[in-house]
């Protein structure tokens, strides 16, 4: 997030030539046509090879649309911040193969009666849901992506936290031969590893915060987290970690990546707020990726309805 310096340059050159038909496309045509086939058949290669990922069955929850337009299947699997592959939006993208999904384990552990392992097969037995949410990047841009997956507080009642439990915190997975931004002398900025996020306990159980495997009706691609991530919609993205391995019930607010590398910068809360900039740009404005004219960023990036009681009376400048 610190480094800014290619987003315009990939911007403009982001631009998809009409006559390619990305998954996107196949997807709204899979909604559109009963007969899927036909809209495979009409596809030209290249799509296949855009969408050799494995399909997820997922009930559409139409509590959870949004009138935006989506952005692009393209533009979602190619503009990614994910620092275990380096700090360039493309780089996720360029070196995913190296992330092994499989096997993959998330423990949930800490102040709660049933601590348990969860096999990622197990997870994807979930009531799966597809919800459209906006994701605001700390960095002024967003994005507008049908994800698939199940709230977290229904995994959470599974393992039972305890009274003291208050905060929850994820833990993304540690392994420098599948993320290179890991490795010893990595040329590069660097977070001190394990990326770490947290919720308040009251966050983590709210209704919209989704455990996510899936996005365009498929199993996640590797640069966005695959095979389990957090989305929190009303925060600014960094709050969403990726390639979850642990998830922790804890009675102190957790220590975050991004926190620790530049506290006077991000805070633990990291709600989308347009009245509090970041020390170094203003966050008043967003640019829906690849747009380029800037629209205005909404309090709570437009969920403010359904969260903001849960900050009354908190200073929100205090606690940013
Ligand atoms: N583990 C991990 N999770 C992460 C990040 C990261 O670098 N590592 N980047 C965050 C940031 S800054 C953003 S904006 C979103 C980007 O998600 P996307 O690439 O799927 O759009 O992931 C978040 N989760
Ligand atoms: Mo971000």
């Amino acid at each position: 997030m610190l480094i800014k310096r290619d987003q315009d340059r990939k911007l403009r050159g982001e631009d998809i030539p009409s006559s390619e038909i990305t998954a996107e496309r196949l997807y709204l045509d899979r909604r559109a046509f009963i007969a899927g086939a036909a809209a495979l058949a009409l596809a030209p290669s290249g799509v296949r090879a855009e969408s050799h990922l494995a399909p997820l069955k997922a009930t559409k929850n139409p509590a959870f649309t949004l009138p935006d337009a989506l952005t692009s299947y393209k533009n979602v699997t190619s503009y990614n911040n994910f620092y275990e592959f380096g700090t360039n939006k493309e780089d996720p993208e360029r070196l995913q193969a190296s992330l092994k999904t499989r096997p993959w384990t998330v423990k949930v552990e800490g102040l709660c009666a049933k601590p348990k392992s969860f096999d990622i097969e197990e997870l994807l037995k979930f009531s799966l849901e597809e919800r459209v949410y906006r994701l605001r990047c700390v960095e002024a841009w967003s994005m507008v992506i049908p994800w698939i997956g199940f709230p977290l507080k229904d995994l959470l009642k599974r393992v039972e936290p305890t009274g003291q439990a208050k905060y929850v915190e994820f833990t993304t997975l540690v392994n420098p031969d599948m993320f290179p931004g890991q490795k010893r002398g990595f040329f590069g900025f660097s977070l001190d590893w394990p990326y770490t996020e947290g919720l308040r306990l009251d966050e983590a159980m709210h209704p919209l915060t989704l455990m996510t495997v899936g996005l365009y009706g498929q199993v996640l691609p590797n640069q966005n987290g695959a095979p389990f991530r957090v989305v929190v919609p009303w925060k600014y993205g960094f709050k969403s970690g990726k390639s979850i391995v642990k998830i922790r019930l804890t009675a102190d607010e957790p220590k975050t990546a991004w926190n620790k590398a530049a506290p006077s910068e991000y805070g633990f809360y990291s709600n989308v707020n347009p009245q509090v900039d970041h020390p170094r740009w203003s966050q008043a404005t967003e640019r829906r990726i690849p747009e380029v004219r800037r629209r205005e960023t909404l309090m709570f990036n437009g969920y403010g309805d359904q969260v903001a009681s849960m900050y009354t009376g908190m200073d929100l400048k205090k606690f940013y």
